[in-house]
């Protein structure tokens, strides 16, 4: 039988055969994809072929299609392992809160230049709207403007309230998306809100850090009314940079990358070289000093970077 997992757990996963069946699945121990060092061979959104045995007892995942497109993240415990959160996606929705708790540029930045690296779109979506005072409301208008500029499409919302989903969901008919954002932000609550009967577990946001509780503990994969795919995740604090080289980092900030056609060397790295034009962009203001910042952040933890230790 043919079907997609729509949830992993770990040790086994849930499998909607094409029949529309949902089946517990096993992974064989020595099964391992090829070229990707993971700690989950088998991941949400993977396609595969199972095998039932003992008179459909026990399922096993006997063959995974090849993948399409997968974002990762390294493990906390296994660095040199990554974790794939989600494979075969046409698009991710970056959920971001200014407040209760605050997801800081960095974090967005990291996302979003991972993403670009996977060749993968993403949505900025603001929630939490109700919650904003004025100077959080400027600092999200700025925000928008910000990521508007480079290209990335920015919505808000108040998901608790149900306000302002009607154009997120038109964007997310008939696509597979992956929901990602700090742990907290409301990415569950967005699903709910979506997809009525849901009723995926949601958190408090505790008062001492003002940081979400991980509620969410495995990705998960629920069907849309409208046709189409949402990704609930865990919440994540960064991301690796897997795969990527360090000469690789500019590529994936798209007005960086463009600006930089115009530096004296064609390897600036854009950090003391004379004639940089980045550093030109930052200083008359076309390039904004958060991103520069997120890219000398990433550019400077290669290898034993701090992210590796950060992540969870
Ligand atoms: N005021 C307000 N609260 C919200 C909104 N969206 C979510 N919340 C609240 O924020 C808290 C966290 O929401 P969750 O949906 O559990 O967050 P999450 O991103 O799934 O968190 P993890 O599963 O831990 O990664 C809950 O108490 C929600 O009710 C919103 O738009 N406005
Ligand atoms: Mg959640
Ligand atoms: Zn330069």
């Amino acid at each position: 039988m043919h079907g997609l997992v729509i949830r992993s757990t770990g040790n086994s996963c849930i499998v909607r055969t094409d029949e529309g069946l949902l089946v517990e699945c096993f992974v064989k121990g020595n099964f391992r994809i090829r070229g990707i060092k993971s700690t989950n061979p088998v991941a949400v959104g993977d396609v595969v072929t199972i095998t039932v045995l003992d008179g459909g007892k026990t399922a096993f995942i006997t063959d995974i299609e090849e993948r399409r497109n997968y974002i990762v993240r390294r493990s906390s415990n296994l660095s040199k392992q990554s974790h794939v959160l989600a494979c075969n996606l046409d698009q991710c929705l970056l959920v971001v809160t200014v407040r209760h708790p605050e997801t800081n540029t960095v974090f967005i930045d990291r996302f979003l230049a991972t993403a670009q690296a996977y060749r993968i779109p993403v949505i900025l979506l603001f929630n939490k709207q109700d919650l904003l005072d004025k100077d959080d409301t400027v600092k999200t208008e700025k925000l928008c403007s910000l990521y508007g500029s480079i290209g990335y499409r920015c919505l808000r919302c108040d998901s608790l309230h149900g306000q302002g989903l009607n154009e997120l969901r038109i964007l997310l008919t008939d696509k597979t998306t992956l929901v990602s954002g700090n742990s907290g932000v409301g990415k569950s609550t967005i699903i709910n809100a979506l997809i009525p009967g849901s009723e995926l577990k949601t958190g408090r946001i505790s008062d001492k850090h003002d940081t979400g509780m991980h509620t969410t503990t495995f990705s998960e994969m629920l069907e849309l009314p409208e046709g189409g795919w949402l990704i609930d995740t865990p919440g994540v604090k960064g991301f690796g940079l897997y795969d990527m080289k360090k000469e690789e980092i500019s590529h994936y900030f798209p007005e960086i990358f463009e600006c930089s056609k115009e530096c004296r060397y064609g390897d600036c790295t854009h950090t003391n070289e004379p004639d940089c034009a980045v550093r030109e962009g930052v200083r008359t203001g076309s390039i904004s000093e958060s991103r520069y910042a997120s890219y000398l952040s990433m550019m400077s933890d290669e290898g034993e970077g701090k992210y590796r230790h950060g992540e969870q």
